[in-house]
């Protein structure tokens, strides 16, 4: 497959880029982001008539300037160094900084379509902008796509798939919790003879939760999704099976089902434990409890997950993360034992969910990563 030609701002000027949008959409100075984009898009000649250069710079822009902004205004969310409000302000105006440079390219009169392409978020999901990054840039490359935004939920995808001649469904997901959604999500595309590219955060770095839920493919970002359109996703022969027991036989064991289904009775167990056994949460103010509140639903909402793809690692790796957004706020991250223990007593009866407790206390427990 042949790529546009690329013409890139210099990486050095991205990098500078970078830097200043990320002030700016912080400040949360709109006008001034979107300045920065469109005299980005000028300086790299996006703007001086030549079609396919003015593609690759928007292109150029979308992911390697307004993408890595994005990733940092989470990373600074997680090291509690911007506000709540901030990241929503800054997402808001990486949301106008792209239509403000997509509305700058133009296309080519009479241009022949490449096929339409559908691309959504899965139930649940509200991280649009990968999903809206993924949509742009297809669109660039010459392909028509329906993009359908944040948390679709199935069965009106389904339906807009039966309105609609497309060559393939592109759904994206960056939060793991979402992927039981993102399972049946697939398997309903699927049954209606659509093919399915899957990416996002959530299907692993390496994509390997989206080889276990059964889609046709899996990308890590938009230029790779882009190239396997191109080449062609061939639609599974066989039928997907009934609730995934084909392909994630463990599920057989119902642990997951039970998880799933007593998510607020194991919840509020967890919170009556920490109030006998974690004498700090005695003195806590209402907003506190709060936040402990959604702590153990997240701790809950991951450990099913953890169970529905039978993997250690996608509760270490979220144990390990809590861990330092806990730090970060002066919480100390040791105010998770007790949780964790308390959802062990409670699913003593359950090995597989025993197994991925200890594995989360020991990666609690373990020094932090090297920096
Ligand atoms: C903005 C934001 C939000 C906004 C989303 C607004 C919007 N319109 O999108 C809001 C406020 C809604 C939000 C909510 C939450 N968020 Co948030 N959010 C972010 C943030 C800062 C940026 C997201 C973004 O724009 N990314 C853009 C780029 C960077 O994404 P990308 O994945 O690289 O996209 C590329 C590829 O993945 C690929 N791709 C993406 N989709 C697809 C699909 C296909 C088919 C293919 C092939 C490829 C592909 O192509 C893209 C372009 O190349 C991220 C940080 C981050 N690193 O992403 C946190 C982040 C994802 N959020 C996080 C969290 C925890 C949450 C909440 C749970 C917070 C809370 N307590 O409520 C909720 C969950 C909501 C939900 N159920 O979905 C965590 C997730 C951590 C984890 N454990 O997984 C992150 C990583 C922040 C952090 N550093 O901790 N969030």
């Amino acid at each position: 497959m042949v790529s546009p030609p690329m013409r890139h701002p210099a990486t050095e000027s991205l990098g500078r880029l970078r830097d200043e949008l990320f002030r700016t959409a912080v400040a949360c100075d709109s006008s001034h982001a979107i300045d920065l984009v469109l005299r980005a898009l000028e300086a790299a000649g996006g703007c001086d008539g030549d079609i396919l250069a003015g593609r690759a710079a928007a292109e150029t822009i979308l992911l390697n300037v307004i993408a890595p902004v994005q990733a940092r205004v989470g990373t600074e969310w997680a090291a509690n160094r911007i506000t709540v409000a901030q990241e929503h302000g800054a997402s808001a105006i990486s949301d106008r900084c792209i239509s403000a440079l997509i509305g700058e390219v133009r296309r080519r009169p009479h241009e022949r379509s490449r096929g339409r392409i559908i691309v959504a978020c899965v139930e649940g999901e509200w991280h649009a902008l990968p999903a809206r990054l993924l949509a742009e840039t297809l669109i660039l490359r010459g392909w028509e796509v329906d993009y359908l935004g944040a948390q679709v939920p199935t069965p009106h995808l389904v339906a807009h798939i039966q309105q609609r001649n497309a060559d393939a469904v592109l759904l994206s997901s960056s939060i793991p919790t979402r992927l039981p959604a993102a399972h049946a999500a697939i398997s309903a595309c699927q049954s209606v003879g659509m093919p399915v590219l899957v990416g996002g955060a959530a299907f692993g770095a390496d994509g390997r939760y989206a080889r276990l839920l059964g889609a046709e493919g899996w990308a890590p970002d938009a230029p790779a999704a882009a190239d396997a359109l191109a080449d062609g996703l061939t639609p599974r022969t066989e039928a997907p099976g009934l609730l995934g027991l084909d392909t994630l036989p463990h599920l057989s064991d119902q642990e997951y089902t039970f998880v799933i289904t007593n998510k607020q009775v194991l919840a509020r167990q967890v919170i009556a434990d920490l109030e006998r056994d974690f004498p700090a949460m005695r003195a806590y103010t209402d907003a506190q409890r709060e936040r402990t509140a959604e702590d153990v639903d997240h701790i809950v909402e991951f450990l099913s997950v953890a169970l529905y793809v039978d993997d250690h690692d996608l509760f270490t790796v979220f144990i390990g993360w809590t861990r330092e957004i806990l730090v970060a706020r002066r919480v100390p991250a040791a105010s998770m034992i007790p949780a964790l223990d308390s959802l062990a007593r409670q699913l003593h009866d359950f090995p597989r969910a025993l197994g991925l407790l200890a594995a989360g206390r020991s990666a609690l427990t373990a020094p932090p990563a090297p920096r």
